[in-house]
């Protein structure tokens, strides 16, 4: 019997920080699994490194559930960021070796095809609403059927999402940068500038708009409210939702689609939000719950109550995590669309995968496994870079939601 000889953790920042599991079978085989969780990616090396990975030596990697359990349940500890994307690096691993073993792509093991590729939403962005106009058009040019939009907010230095000259990246800083917000600027600005999108862009393609988390309940349902008439296909993160029921009031509210999910671990993070209909669309990402075997029970439940799935796919997933995901979003039956912004050539030379594009839609080669590689020559040639995403304060200096 074939056992699990090898945990290797491996971190290089090609392009950015990536944390990558490796496990290696007696008889030569190996599977990765995406571990980055951004900005505190250390501490997910030393769990997997002095916790999880010597537990699994000897064990059998065909065992994929009795492992979640066993990594799950035997910390006695439970959830969490950094627990939940330890026990994702290994489980996706061991997908990947149960695919190679079965000669099988992961999508075939997940119950085959639903669909013939998996739509995706890149960032348009800009500091300026020309910026950004041009930004959409770019990706309306390139065929994406969706897009997400996001504009500096005039009297605020900086806003999340948006990127500064070239691509998008938060995490910057040897310690936190400090960036100040005014939910007021923003909702006045807001809903202006996606209304110019529709009228110069028009209704046939999606349109989507990431909040962040930064207002409250009652201010997201005035957001919500205010842009109805833009036929959005989601507010991202209106408010934080470590209080699920506040989900609730917006819904009275507004009939503009709601998504929720990246921050989030586990099914009982996201439960009251599906099972009392109170978003639109799950956004947890395998990464970050556990991995395939948690986040397709988060799908399943969510298929119960008509919430589709719209998985986090920002760069700071790496391609590993992309795979994975583009496996699962092919067979989920309640999959709506999944993030996507592409990677810089550096990132390219380390994690090999024959994903591709076409006209908005991804789609996995048809390798045994997820299709990826992991050429360990480039890796060592980008160390880790360590960085923290920054933190934010109202005007009066006191902090609010990042
Ligand atoms: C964002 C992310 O992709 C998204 O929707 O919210 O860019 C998020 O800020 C980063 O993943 C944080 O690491
Ligand atoms: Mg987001």
């Amino acid at each position: 019997m074939s056992l699990i000889d090898r945990v290797e953790v491996l971190v290089t920042a090609p392009g950015r920080n990536f944390v990558t599991v490796r496990l290696t079978t007696s008889d030569g085989l190996t599977g990765l699994g995406d571990a980055t969780l951004n900005g505190r990616e250390l501490a997910v090396v030393a769990y997997i490194r002095d916790h999880l990975g010597p537990a699994l030596i000897g064990k059998d990697p065909a065992r994929i559930e009795d492992l979640w359990q066993y990594l799950f349940k035997g910390a006695y500890w439970r959830r969490g960021p950094v627990t939940m994307t330890a026990i994702a690096g290994i489980d996706t691993a061991l997908w990947d070796i149960k695919g190679k073993v079965a000669g099988l792509p992961v999508y075939q093991l997940l119950g085959g095809r639903s669909r013939s590729g998996v739509m995706v939403y890149p960032h348009a962005s800009g500091e300026t609403e020309a910026e950004l106009f041009d930004e959409i058009e770019r990706y309306l040019d390139q065929g994406y059927r969706a897009v997400r939009a996001q504009c500096g907010v005039p009297g605020l230095e900086t806003a999340y999402g948006v990127g500064h000259g070239g691509r998008y990246e938060p995490a910057n800083g040897k310690l936190p940068a400090e960036e100040i917000w005014s939910s007021e600027a923003y909702l006045d600005f807001a809903p202006r500038y996606l209304r110019k999108v529709r009228e110069r862009f028009g209704f046939g393609f999606h349109l989507l708009h990431d909040v962040h988390n930064r207002l409250s309940p009652i201010e997201a349902a005035r957001f919500g409210k205010a842009v109805e008439e833009c036929a959005l296909f989601w507010i991202e993160d209106p408010t934080p939702a470590e209080n699920q029921e506040s989900f609730r009031l917006i819904r009275q509210h507004t009939t503009t689609p709601l998504a929720v999910g990246e921050t989030l671990t586990s099914i009982w993070d996201v439960r009251q939000l599906i099972v009392e209909q109170l978003i639109d669309y799950v956004r947890t990402t395998v990464t970050h719950v556990g991995g395939l075997t948690h986040l397709r029970r988060i799908f399943d439940l969510a298929a119960l109550y008509q919430v589709r799935t719209g998985s986090h796919g920002a760069s700071d997933l790496s391609p590993v995590s992309l795979a994975a995901a583009v496996h699962l979003d092919l067979t989920t039956p309640n999959f709506g669309i999944q993030e996507y912004m592409g990677y810089p050539p550096e990132t390219d030379e380390v994690f090999h995968t024959g994903i591709s594009l076409r006209d908005g839609y991804l789609d996995v080669a048809e390798e045994p496994g997820l299709g990826v590689e992991y050429d360990d020559a480039a890796a060592v040639r980008f160390p880790y870079n360590p960085k923290y995403l920054p933190v934010a304060r109202r005007l009066d200096g006191s902090i609010h939601d990042w």
